[in-house]
């Protein structure tokens, strides 16, 4: 283990008093080796894999190969499909040939059927077949004994499957005996050598999962050709990178509540996105493992092949030794179902995966503001004398935040009488301050049968049940709680209907969606979350979906907020909770950390993880939930958070106040400085997010992933690039005075971005660094789009004129975009009211064209002023042609700095323009 390892069994000690009731969390996770499908997968030797491919039954059916696979022993048979799907991705499905009853496909995560292309059957030899797909480059050699696949392109091998021998595949069986499910029988799984396995009752602690339909796990592993780096597969608190696995525990994909998780562990925490990306600089590929149950990964970076596999494609058998990662998934139930993502580059990755599972929801305007958060603003008072305090302090702010004290005995939908007796002044307040309101809403419902939603959920049959029918209860919050079947789509309808503003009292169309402790959370129950033997709609065990149910909670209650408008407004949710998909439901945080350095540092390659499997609306709690962060720290988190996705401070109950203002004027003022930069660059976020959810750009990416060829960004991860423009390397340990930063790119030029000093890339260099900024970097040859000066929130914006930073490149160009609508409706899509331009400077013109042919947005929006860096000369003349004419204007040039600064433009900002510099 090493020294930043730590083990992911640790106990979560922590004791709460929370309105009197004595909260005691005493929970311990699990390890690898307390997991029953772990320990039974565990006993397969890497070599010989039992299964043989029976490649007579090879047949190509609509394009999909299809062909049986036996075991040997047990001569079991499954049945092995191998998909063309459109856009150079292959989807590979195992399922029993005739199971006892079927199992479960996971729903609802891809946005469509994928369209399949055809598979042709190029040769067929006594051990082997090859299929090459219709279109592409990519081949699939079949081998019979021991069954194995090896997929490759341009004849070159690229990943292989079950090449170490790790396909397990537990086939249903009918219980031994019916009487053991009725009641745990713990003296059984004690003395019972069987059960050590787990498989039909597991203990953990004083729990017994009963498992109906008995053992049902499955495995793959699959080797990646020439590949050194992964990345992906979040939630963990750990490298952006990913580890080795061999000497300590595999990544665990299990939803689960840690309060306070440690860093740099592979235990799983509250979100789980089955995608690994494998990265070196000729080509990017991505394994998306299609499974909701609890999953577990290894990884093994020092594998080496001599040479590839048993084929007989000439070229192939040409190649010497290559490194290779080894990876091994491993399930507890459901069904193989694998998508191979081919790249090549990693935008082709990000692209395929979008395809598949859809983009990042287009958020609105002031969600990508700063948000103010605590647990708990008091009451409306406080909220109000907090919301002033903002404007007395000049610090721009867009949505305060309420938690779960805001509600009447934690009963979600309701408000305290006492604290929040006016709800509606409450927002009409805040709306007319142009701001906005989150509330809180968990997934438990409070067992109580005169709260309503209670009431009639329980009538109508919309909880989850526990195994022997009845509605599920577990301890939550409001006490004894029952949770709603997000997984029924009837009970997801009403759950959403309750968010129309006719059915939630008291709430109005500034009020958004926080959804908390969807893992779920649940007192009391083996590692706080909902028994595996908990049951779902269509009679599904919790198990087969345990780590969509957060997925669900959020997809409903965005379909509410959509709904509430008649389909007009875009929504807002926050999810603890998330899974692949989740991206198309809005934003997601990293819950419950700490206010500790580690805890800001470990915040980028977190965010970095969930960016680069699709989720770019994220962000960490700003200062860190638990404890009380010093001055420097809490200041080095805004200045971080403002350059991430999503921009939050939150506070735990029991921590001090920590309102921007109350830590000095000093710190007040760097703490404006840096949410106001925040929004001073807001046209840029908006941008991004608009390309997010267009193009599957990550908002917030990792050096690789732009600088693909560059061998030293490989590892990088307290830098990252926000879309292809800024380079930022915020300060994640206390007392910096300079960062050692890594400019990449051959020939790239960086500009610092508030000084304007250029650097050359690729180099690494000490950049001095004080507590008034992080450091950031434009990149040369890009344009960004920003505005002059900054109001009490983003409506309060809208008439500022806008900016463009042009950092010129080596060859004196640049490019950029701005992307500008009403902020907040589906308008955008529905009736193209939009204006999105391109800039381009070239041959010293700076032009506005349209971007797009669609784009109709009609308002006064104004270009003031334009930065030029990188200008060799100063100009002689600078003249401006627009609709009006042309005009000679006014202009500084600093020659020390190369930067050419253009004031007073007055340009329209939807029409075309030409700046000419001569
Ligand atoms: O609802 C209270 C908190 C919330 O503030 C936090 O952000 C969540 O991550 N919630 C967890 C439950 C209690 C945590 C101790």
């Amino acid at each position: 283990m090493s020294a930043q390892e730590s083990t992911p069994a640790q106990t979560v000690e922590s004791t709460d008093l929370v309105e009197g009731i004595l909260v005691e969390e005493i929970s311990k996770f699990k390890e690898n080796s307390q997991i029953g499908f772990y320990r039974r997968q565990k006993l397969l030797h890497p070599g010989k894999s039992p299964y043989v491919a029976q490649l007579d039954s090879l047949r190509i059916e609509k394009g999909i190969a299809k062909f049986n696979i036996i075991h040997q022993e047990t001569k079991v048979l499954l049945q092995v499909q191998v998909i063309a799907t459109k856009g150079n991705i292959l989807r590979f499905k195992i399922n029993e040939v005739s199971p006892l009853r079927s199992r479960y496909e996971v729903p609802d995560v891809l946005v469509e059927e994928p369209a399949t292309e055809r598979f042709l059957l190029l040769e067929k030899h006594a051990g082997t077949a090859v299929l090459e797909h219709s279109h592409g480059s990519c081949k699939v050699h079949i081998s019979s004994q021991p069954f194995s696949v090896l997929v490759t392109q341009e004849d070159k091998a690229l990943i292989g499957i079950n090449s170490e021998g790790f396909l397990y595949f537990e086939c249903l069986q009918p219980p031994p005996e019916k009487s053991k499910l009725d009641e745990p029988d713990t003296d059984r799984l004690q003395n019972d050598s069987e059960d050590v396995f787990g498989l039909w009752e597991e203990k953990f602690g004083d729990f017994v999962d009963i498992k109906a339909n008995g053992p049902s796990s499955l495995g793959l592993d699959f080797s990646l050709y020439g590949f050194e780096n992964v990345y992906g597969l979040p939630e963990h608190a750990d490298t952006h990178r990913l580890k080795d696995t061999r000497e300590n525990e595999a990544y665990r994909l299990y939803n689960l509540d840690v309060f306070g998780y440690p860093v740099y562990s592979k235990m799983g925490i509250y979100g789980s996105v089955p995608l690994l990306l494998a990265h070196k600089p000729s080509h990017t590929c991505g394994i998306f493992w299609l499974n909701a149950s609890e999953t577990l990964v290894e990884v093994n970076c020092k594998a080496t092949l001599q040479s590839p596999l048993n084929l007989t494609t000439p070229d192939i058998k040409k190649q010497k030794a290559i490194p290779k990662m080894d990876i091994r998934w491993m399930s507890e139930s459901g069904i193989v179902d694998v998508f191979m993502l081919l790249g090549p580059s990693p935008q082709d990755v990000f692209s395929q995966y979008a395809q598949l599972t859809g983009t990042q929801s287009f958020p609105p305007l002031f969600s990508l503001g700063y948000h103010q958060c605590r647990w708990n603003y008091e009451d409306e008072a406080d909220v109000e004398a907090v919301d002033s305090g903002f404007d007395e302090h000049d610090i721009p702010y867009d949505v305060i935040w309420l938690d779960i004290e805001h509600t009447d005995g934690k009963k979600y939908f309701t408000w305290d009488p006492v604290r929040f007796s006016d709800p509606v002044r409450m927002q009409e307040k805040l709306r007319e301050k142009r701001r906005k309101l989150v509330v809180i809403s968990d997934p438990h419902i409070k067992v109580d049968p005169t709260y309503s939603l209670y009431a009639e959920a329980k009538d109508k049959g919309y909880f989850v049940k526990d195994r022997k029918g009845q509605d599920f209860e577990g301890t939550c919050w409001p006490g004894v709680s029952s949770y709603v079947d997000f997984t029924n789509p009837v009970a997801r309808e009403w759950y959403a209907s309750q968010y129309s503003l006719d059915k939630y009292k008291d709430s109005t169309d500034i009020l958004f969606v926080w959804n908390d402790m969807n893992e779920p959370s649940v007192f009391h129950a083996p590692e706080m979350t909902m028994p595996k033997d908990a049951v779902h709609h269509q009679g599904w065990e919790h198990r087969d979906l345990h780590n969509m149910y957060g997925f669900y909670q959020q997809m409903a209650t965005s379909k509410g907020l959509i709904q509430r408008s008649g389909g007009k407004e875009r929504a807002f949710v926050l999810t603890r909770s998330a899974f692949a998909g989740s991206q198309r439901y809005g934003a997601i945080w990293t819950g419950d950390n700490k206010a500790e350095w580690d805890y800001l540092k470990i915040s980028v390659p977190m965010l970095l993880s969930l960016s680069v499997a699709g989720i770019s609306f994220c962000g960490a709690d700003v200062g860190g939930f638990i404890g009380d962060p010093e001055p420097e720290l809490l200041i080095r988190w805004y200045q971080a958070g403002s350059f991430q996705p999503f921009f939050r401070g939150h506070a735990k109950i029991d921590t001090k106040r920590r309102e921007p203002w109350l830590f000095g004027e000093d710190n007040t003022r760097l703490i404006r400085k840096a949410i106001q930069e925040r929004y001073t660059l807001l046209p840029y976020w908006y941008l991004l997010f608009y390309k997010a959810s267009r193009s599957a750009e990550p908002v917030m990416r990792p050096l690789w992933a732009e600088f693909s060829e560059c061998q030293d960004a490989l590892a990088v991860e307290n830098q990252y690039m926000l879309g292809n423009a800024l380079l930022v390397a915020p300060v994640l340990e206390p007392g910096v005075t300079s960062l050692d930063i890594l400019f990449p790119g051959t020939g790239e030029y960086w500009y610092n971005f508030r000084k304007y000093a250029r650097i050359r890339g690729p180099s690494r260099q000490e950049v001095t660094v004080t507590m008034e900024e992080i450091p950031v970097f434009q990149r040369g040859g890009s344009i960004i789009p920003m505005q002059t000066t900054v109001g009490k929130s983003s409506a309060w914006m809208e008439d500022s004129p806008y900016e463009l930073h042009v950092a010129l490149d080596s060859k004196d160009l640049a490019v950029g975009e701005l992307y500008v609508d009403d902020g907040h409706s589906m308008k955008y899509l529905h009736e193209y009211k939009y204006i999105h331009r391109r800039f381009t400077f070239s041959g010293n013109v700076l032009s506005s064209r349209s971007a797009d042919k669609e784009g109709q947005f009609s308002v006064d929006h104004i270009l003031e002023k334009v930065l030029i860096l990188g200008l060799k000369k100063s100009p002689s003349e600078v003249t401006v042609y627009c609709s009006g004419g042309q005009k000679t204007t006014e202009f500084i040039y600093n020659s020390q700095l190369c930067l050419l600064n253009l004031e007073k433009l007055a340009l329209q900002v939807n029409s075309d323009w030409e700046i000419h510099i001569k």
